[in-house]
Formats: C-alpha cells, structure tokens, sequence
C-alpha cells in the first residue's frame, strides 16, 4: 500500500483498480491482436535492396551511410503509393476471431504521422492516398460486428506535423509551434472518438519525449476531456506523465492510467510484482518487428506453441495477451501469421474455458503448466507432458477446495483423481493424482478443466 507522500496535481487520481463492467470486460479478454499498419508496409524493412536494422515501422528513421539516398523524402512521399487493394477488414475480423481474439488494438497513426483515417487536421493521410477510403472506419465496423472491442493505437509522436518537437521547446518560436501541436493532438484524439463511437479504448504510445513529459497538466486535462466525451474509455498507463515527469507510476508509485502499459515483449516472473493491478503484454511474432517486415528468415519465429504458453503465463498472472500482427501494403496478412492465428484458434475452440474469464487461481505454479480459475473451476493447461503419464496437483491446505472431477477438454474425457499420501507431513500441502488417458498424445499444450468442492 502506498502512502501519498508528495502532494501532486496530476498523479494519479484513482486507489485501485476500475470496478465498472467496461473494465470487467477487458479483464475477461484473456486475448488479444494487435495490428501496426501504415505506409512502413510499402518499405517492408527494405529499400533499393538494402535492408534496415531496426523495427519495421521506424524505416523513416533510418540515417547514416546504410540509409538509401534522400530516404526521408522518399519515405514522406510513399503515401503516393499506398494502395491496398487486397485489404478487406472483414477478412481480417474473421480471422481474428477464429484466432479467438477478443480485443483488437489498431494502429490508427504511428509515429511518422500518417492517419489511416481522413482526419480533418492533416494532409498526411488516407484521403491523399491512391487508396481514399477510411480504414479505421473499415477496420472498427468489421471488427465490431464480429463482436471484438477495438482499441485505438494512437502516437504521441507525429515526425510529420510542423509543431511536433521532441526535445523542450527553447525559443518563442518553438514554443509556438509546439503549442500548435498540442491542439492538433487534442483535435485528432477527439476527431477519433467523434467518428468511431464504437472505440473501447485508446492505446497511447511515443509518450517519452521530454517535450511530452513535461506537459502533465495538458495532458491531464487531455485525459479527463477524453474520458467525459467518451464514458467508460479504457487507457492505460503510458499516456502522460505526473509534474515531476515520472511516467506509468506517479511520485508516489500509484499507477496512473486504467491498465499497466509497460509490459512490452515481457512477462512478470510472479503475480507479486504486479501488485493488484491490471495489465496486459504486447507480444511481437517475431524479436522485435510491429510493421510488416518482408524478411522473416532471418530471425526466431515465435510458434503458435510459444504464444500459448505466454498466453497462460499472462492469464494465470490476471494479464491478456496481445499478439501483433504487420499485414503487408497490399493489405495481406502474411502467411506465416494467418497460419499462427489458425493454430490459436485450434487452441482457443477447444480450451478457451481456460482463458476467457479465467484468472489466477491462487495457487502455487505447477512445474509442467499453468492453472487458471473461473468460479468452482481450476484449469491446469499442461505445457510439459509428464513422463509418466500423471499431473500431480499439490493443493495447499489452506486453499480450502478440492478437485472433485476432471475432464481432458481435447476430447471431453472424464479422468481418475486419487489422493495421494506422500508422507510429507507438515509441508502444508494434499497431493492428488490426475492419470492421463495411456493414448494422449498430445503435440500442444491441453487443459485439464477440475471442478473444485469446499473442503474442511
Ligand atoms: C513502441 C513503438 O515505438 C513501436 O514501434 C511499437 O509501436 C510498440 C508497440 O511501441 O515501442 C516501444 C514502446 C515502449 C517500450 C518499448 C518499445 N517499452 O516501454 O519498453
């Protein structure tokens, strides 16, 4: 518990977390995709043969001799090209809710400015395209209607806007501009909400600038107008920054933001650290790539067997999992990705009791999987196999239940439970024995769903 020792105006304003039945929901999302699409998907990672070290997405930003001639000049005029006539939202909502996701989180403008949106505010964006049509439109009905919340992926970044500065403005002139910017920032963010009434959420990135850092009561006030004009908005942490510049946490330590935001390609090692709060993990398919990046052989490809495993690691910690998607300028999910999704979603019809809802249950790791709980049900999702055969659940007697029946959910088969007697006296544990089907021979992770009765 935290005591508010430094006395601010722009910390933090909430103890604990949301109670309203928006934010129920997003903690019974259990999954969730990201999608990072803009003009970066022409380039790919690559230009005139050469290729570029970073993420995808942030090609605008390649300097120094490996950088193709005049690059940023080509790079601002790509709009030009962004034509993507494969692109079909529908397509891509249904196969995110095969996938099983339940929350979408869209890139709606990333840091080299350009709005997938006709925003009033910009040239920079899709109407001065080949392309025309509103995507996010396309994208927030489509997904919408397959019953998935949309989030908006919004940068505070805009390399493209006059006004935008990184560093503290110094001069009159600077300070000007920068104040231009910030309108324009509140413009678009309200232009967002007023177009797409369905948003759920806005997802706030390229928030360290120290230009940005230092506004905390703009963005302050920013936060409270955005969430009185669109009641039950869901953001999470990386939006602003207190008076003292301390982003995510206040000066006290208390969270500001609906949901922890900093969980990016990681995971918690124990529910501890988290301390209570809500979160979610971001997850890239590949190291570290968010656009579509046309080289995929030269890294590790996370499979569908690794995801479902962070999948757990998040759900049994009270966490969603997000994982990325970079379609390409076409507007083509590459197949690598639609394969992964196909397999999760092999996964989730089959054990979806296990994330959905589900959440930490209270009980120690098992070495071979995860458990997560739903009211009267435990979910051991096996990642390991063991050996012999057998799960064996050690069941602190203080938790006060027990497993009265267990079903394999591959298959609805019902398995023998015994009690075990390990002669471990007073390591404060009853062990049970749950015997695997001799046959299983399971190539994933599966679950074994246990209905639990009160003990005395
Ligand atoms: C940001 C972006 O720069 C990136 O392109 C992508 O959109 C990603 C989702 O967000 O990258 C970050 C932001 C924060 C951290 C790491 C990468 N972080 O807090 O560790």
């Amino acid at each position: 518990s935290k005591t508010d020792t430094i006395p601010l105006k722009y910390g933090s304003h909430r103890i604990g977390n949301r109670t309203d039945e928006m934010m129920e929901r997003w903690r019974s999302y259990g999954l969730g995709q990201f999608i990072h699409w803009g003009v970066y998907a022409i380039p790919g990672g690559h230009w005139e043969g050469k290729s570029y070290n970073g993420a995808a997405e942030w090609i605008r930003s390649w300097g120094g001799a490996s950088a193709p001639a005049n690059w940023q000049a080509t790079y601002d005029n790509l709009y030009k090209q962004f034509n993507p006539v494969a692109f079909d939202a529908r397509k891509w909502a249904k196969q995110a809710k095969d996938m099983g996701a339940k929350y979408l989180i869209f890139t709606t403008k990333h840091h080299d400015g350009f709005s997938l949106w006709p925003s009033k505010y910009t040239d920079y964006s899709i109407t001065n395209t080949p392309y025309k049509k509103d995507i996010v439109k396309q994208v927030v009905d489509a997904y919408d209607a397959e019953g998935i919340d949309v989030y908006l992926y919004f940068s505070i970044i805009d390399w493209n806007h006059p006004g935008y500065r990184s560093g503290v403005p110094k001069t009159a002139k600077d300070s000007l501009a920068y104040e231009d910017f910030k309108q324009f920032t509140r413009n678009q963010l309200l232009e967002l909400l007023t177009n797409y009434p369905k948003t759920k959420g806005l997802w706030f990135d390229g928030t360290w600038d120290a230009a940005w850092v230092k506004q905390s009561k703009f963005a302050d006030d920013l936060e409270k107008e955005l969430r009185a004009f669109h009641p039950g908005l869901i953001i999470g942490s990386r939006f602003r920054a207190d008076e003292n510049g301390k982003r995510h946490f206040d000066s006290n330590g208390k969270m500001m933001g609906d949901y922890e935001q900093g969980w990016e390609r990681k995971l918690p090692k124990s529910i501890e650290v988290l301390e209570g709060r809500d979160w979610d993990c971001v997850m890239t398919i590949p190291p570290n790539q968010w656009g579509y990046n046309s080289d995929w052989k030269s890294s590790y490809i996370k499979t569908a067997h690794d995801l479902t495993d962070m999948l757990l690691h998040a759900v049994s910690m009270n966490g969603n999992l997000v994982v990325n998607f970079g379609p390409d300028g076409k507007g083509n999910i590459r197949p690598e990705e639609s394969i992964t999704a196909a397999k999760l979603g092999e996964w989730t019809k089959v054990n979806g009791a296990a994330i959905y809802g589900a959440k930490y249950a209270g009980l120690p790791k098992p070495d071979y999987g995860y458990y997560t709980k739903k009211d009267n049900k435990l979910f051991l999702t096996v990642i390991n196999k063991p050996v012999n055969g057998t799960l064996r659940l050690a069941i602190p007697r203080s938790y006060k239940q027990k497993p009265a029946n267990a079903v394999l959910l591959i298959g609805n088969i019902k398995l023998n439970i015994t009690t075990v007697d390990m002669g471990m006296s007073g390591d404060g544990n009853i062990y049970y024995d749950i015997q695997l089907p001799a046959n299983l021979n399971a190539t994933s992770p599966f679950v074994v769903s246990i209905e639990l009765i009160n003990a005395t």
